[in-house]
Parts: structure tokens; sequence; C-alpha cells
């Protein structure tokens, strides 16, 4: 194992859920952090936990990563020191709506496009040049199952997904002379505030989604994602998919009910 002791690790989306978890768990490898989402108060909060019970040095701000500009300004505002940052983990994403595309509202399809895609790449664009200069970063991307399989009332999260996926690999080829790894966390079932906000805060429908079954916590894809950054350096972990054990994809779950 690597030791992620004074990595710098920026993370999008670290106001909850996957994001948040894997600040906890950088933290405690005595990572410094770099934390965003546009909830700051949230990055902030977490921001002063992590520094006291783990002493993490961190810097936070609000960033929407829909806002390219923004994007790149929070980029080039960072101190030079932070500016090397050595793990960056697209994880701000989400999914509104389920519903049969000719009955869906664009105004979703817009929000998920702009963040899971745009936003990853604005990011991504905006952080992958310093590590070329430095010949050395890994870019890991939260991807999802919905990225492997589409599935009904889901075109286009699953479209942004498969999108994920594709970016992935090409920025691994892309990047295959930098001695830059690049990798996808693709998670299954994960209860976090992903299906509430995905139903509009609708709580009872978003409960139903993990019924009679155990579904995964941010915690343990923090805890697969530590492991990607945390192989030796010749080692690129490429894509982890992992779902709850009574999930086998998209299709197949097992509730007891
Ligand atoms: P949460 O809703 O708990 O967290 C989503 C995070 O994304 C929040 O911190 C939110 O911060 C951030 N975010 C959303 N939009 C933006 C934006 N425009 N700019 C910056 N940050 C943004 O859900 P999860 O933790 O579950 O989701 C994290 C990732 O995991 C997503 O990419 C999701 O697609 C993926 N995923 C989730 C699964 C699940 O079942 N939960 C399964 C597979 C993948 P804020 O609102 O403060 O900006
Ligand atoms: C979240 C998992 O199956 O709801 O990406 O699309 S799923």
């Amino acid at each position: 194992m690597e030791s992620l002791e004074n990595k710098i690790v920026f993370i999008t989306g670290a106001s909850s859920g996957i994001g948040k978890a894997c600040a906890v768990e950088f933290a405690k490898a005595k990572a410094k952090l770099i934390l965003s989402a546009r909830r700051v108060d949230m990055v902030k909060n977490l921001s002063e936990e992590l520094k006291q019970k783990y002493n993490t040095e961190t810097i936070f701000f609000h960033l929407d990563v829909r806002k390219r500009k923004d994007v790149e300004k929070a980029i080039s505002d960072l101190p030079d020191e932070w500016k090397k940052i050595d793990i960056l983990i697209n994880n701000a994403g989400l999914a509104k709506g389920f519903a049969k595309l000719h009955e869906d509202n664009p105004d979703n399809w817009d929000d998920m496009i702009d963040t899971n895609v745009k936003g990853l790449l604005y990011v991504t664009h905006a952080i992958v040049p310093f590590m070329v200069e430095r010949k050395t970063g890994h870019v890991i991307n939260i991807g999802s199952i919905a990225g492997r399989a589409a599935y009904p009332n889901g075109s286009v999260y699953c479209a942004t997904k498969h999108a994920v996926l594709a970016i992935n690999n090409s920025l691994r080829m892309d990047l295959i002379d930098k001695n830059i790894r690049v990798s996808t966390v693709d998670p299954g079932m994960v209860e976090t505030d992903f299906s509430n906000i995905r139903f509009n805060g609708d709580k009872e429908k978003a409960k139903q989604v993990y019924r009679g079954l155990k579904p995964l916590v941010a915690e343990d894809i923090a805890d697969a994602v530590i492991y990607c950054a945390s192989r030796p350096k010749h080692v690129n972990i490429s894509e982890v998919v992992i779902t709850p054990t009574a999930q086998a994809n998209a299709f197949v779950a097992y509730r007891e009910l």
C-alpha cells in the first residue's frame, strides 16, 4: 500500500454522501484536502470537523461544477503549493427524475448533462494540465452501474454515466505517456441523498429504492476509492464495479419483502 500522507486530494461534491465519505477516509490517511460543493456551509463544517479530528489541512470553497469560468478561476486561484494536486475525485453528480423520455422534463436533462458530464470535463480540464506538468497524478471518476447498462426511465442519467465511462477510458489513453493514473469507481445502490434528489425530495419514494435489501453506504465507495489511490505507483486500477450483495446489476436485485 502506498502512503497517502500529504497527498493533495481535490474532491467535487464533498458536501454529502460519497464525496463526504471520501474526504473523511483521505483525512484519516493524512492527506491534504481541497473540498468543494455548492453547499459551502457543509464543506466548511466538514473541514472544521476534519481539522479537529485528524488535524487535516484543508482548503474549501463554493463550486458549482456546471460553471466553467468558476471552475477555471477556482483552480487558478489556488495557492501554488495546492495546485500540485495528486488525486482528483470527480464525484459531483446527480440524477433528476425517473420517467420515460417522452414524458420527462428536459430541465432535468440539462441539470444532469451539465453536472455529470460537462462539469466533470471542466474540472478535469482545469486540473490535469498541472498533473501533466509534474508527470504524476490520479483521476478517479465516480461513474455508476448506470454507465454499463441503460435501464427504463433513466435514459439521460444512464447516458451521462455511459459518457463518464467513455471519458474515463479515453483519458487513460490520452495520458498514457504522462505517468497519470485514471480509474472509475462504478457503484450500484448506495443509500445517500441521491434518491431524495432524484425524486425531488419525496422521501417515501426514495426509501422504496432500497426496500428489502441492504444497500451500500457511502463509506463502502470511499473504501474502494482509497484502494485505487493507495496501490503502488506502477498499478492502475482501471475499473471497480461495486454493488450490494443483493444487487447483481441494474436489473436484478433480491429483496426480502
Ligand atoms: P449525494 O446527493 O449525497 O451527493 C451528491 C454530491 O454532488 C453533493 O455533495 C452535491 O453537492 C454534489 N453536486 C451536485 N451537483 C453539483 C454541482 N452542480 N456542482 C458541485 N457539486 C454538485 O449523492 P451521492 O453521494 O450518492 O452521489 C455522488 C456521486 O455518486 C454522483 O456522481 C452519483 O451519480 C454517483 N452514484 C451514486 C449512486 C447511489 O446510488 N447513491 C450509485 C452510483 C453512482 P452540493 O449539492 O452541495 O453542490
Ligand atoms: C446510481 C445507481 O442504479 O440508481 O447511479 O442508476 S442507479
